[in-house]
């Protein structure tokens, strides 16, 4: 059906182009010469169609802007998130005040000074007052936009938070594991030489901060509902991208590289669904860098529990511990340095 579309779009175009050049071929035939006043017919028809251009135009944006606003992210499920937000609004409404404007005054402009009988262009060659006006505001709101920016980003990413719960989010192609730190709240050390199908984290069992931490391979991961999660991210072969749009959260995963991201979720899996009036609802980690073939798969569910539940939850899952293999080889400490100095 596309195609068909496509083909008939092509066709119609074609078909366009072709009926305009008999035109010009009869004109010419026909030793029509073009006066000023058919100049000026043509103008004022130009001029309408421009209006009407500008009034087709902006009608269908503002109901695009309309009819898809049911099919935006709901409401911000992160403390920082509600700042985010309101950020990007204020955003979207300079952009939409500044779009409409422009777009007005040049349509409109282009209607009303058409050419018309007896009407001479005006020789205005430059205005310095007009020109600091239009650099100084535009700088002006911009610096605003960027600094606010700039404040709300430090904010989320720059502050020590401390009690948060510190949770390993690691991806590979094409799937992620998560491990929490436990009690301790330290995650255990792992190296990348130890990974087995077994041990896909390269986990070294014998750390003492290892003892406690929980190692989950489900498709599944929970946190706490009011608690700052402390996320640290790594990956095993090429650049992955942890984006949690529900909590207005996104952060690359480098190998060879930590990388971090907390946020503290305000609402539980169940309160947002009774928010978006769906029973399905489930906030979601998806991977945002294409990363491979099945870089679409890479998607997990995260579920935000009560600090009851989550407690529940956390102590069914594998202790990392339990893992099988894993001396901790001496020479890799060495290998390690290098490799740590070298990044
Ligand atoms: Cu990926």
């Amino acid at each position: 059906m596309t195609i068909l579309i496509l083909i008939a779009v092509i066709l119609g175009i074609m078909v366009l182009v072709k009926l305009m050049n008999i035109v010009q071929l009869s004109t010419q035939v026909s030793g029509y010469e073009e006066t000023e006043d058919d100049q000026i017919k043509e103008n004022n028809y130009a001029g309408i169609g421009l209006m009407l251009f500008m009034i087709i135009g902006l009608s269908l944006t503002v109901l695009m802007i309309v009819s898809y606003r049911p099919h935006l992210l709901p409401v911000a499920a992160s403390e920082h998130g509600v700042g985010l937000d309101k950020l990007l609004n204020i955003n979207w409404i300079v952009i939409g005040f500044v779009f409409f404007i422009t777009q007005i005054t040049l349509f409109y402009f282009a209607h009303k000074y058409r050419h018309t009988k007896g009407k001479v262009a005006y020789f205005y060659p430059m205005n310095h007052k007009l020109e600091i006006v239009w650099t100084a505001i535009p700088t002006i709101v911009l610096s605003i936009l960027i600094v606010t920016g700039l404040q709300e980003w430090h904010k989320i990413l720059m502050t020590e938070k401390k009690d948060a719960v510190n949770v390993q989010v690691y991806g590979y192609q094409f799937a992620w594991i998560t491990r929490y730190s436990g009690k301790d709240n330290t995650l255990g050390k792992s190296n990348y030489k130890l990974i087995t199908d077994e041990n896909p984290l390269g986990l070294e069992t014998s750390d003492p901060a290892m003892k406690d931490d929980v190692y989950t391979t489900g498709n599944e991961m929970h946190i706490p509902v009011g608690q700052e999660i402390k996320f640290q991210f790594n990956a095993r072969d090429v650049i992955h991208s942890a984006y949690f749009p529900h909590f207005r959260a996104q952060m690359n995963l480098v190998p060879g590289m930590n990388t971090f991201f907390t946020f503290k979720p305000t609402i539980t899996t169940e309160e947002m669904r009774k928010i978006t009036k769906n029973d399905k609802f489930d906030y979601v980690l998806l991977c945002n860098k294409v990363c491979g073939v099945a870089h679409y798969t890479m998607k997990m569910t995260v579920v935000v529990d009560t600090p009851e539940d989550f407690k529940k939850w956390l102590r069914k899952q594998k202790k990392a511990r339990e893992i099988s293999s894993t001396p901790t080889v001496a020479e890799n400490t060495t290998v390690n340095k290098e490799v740590t100095a070298t990044l």
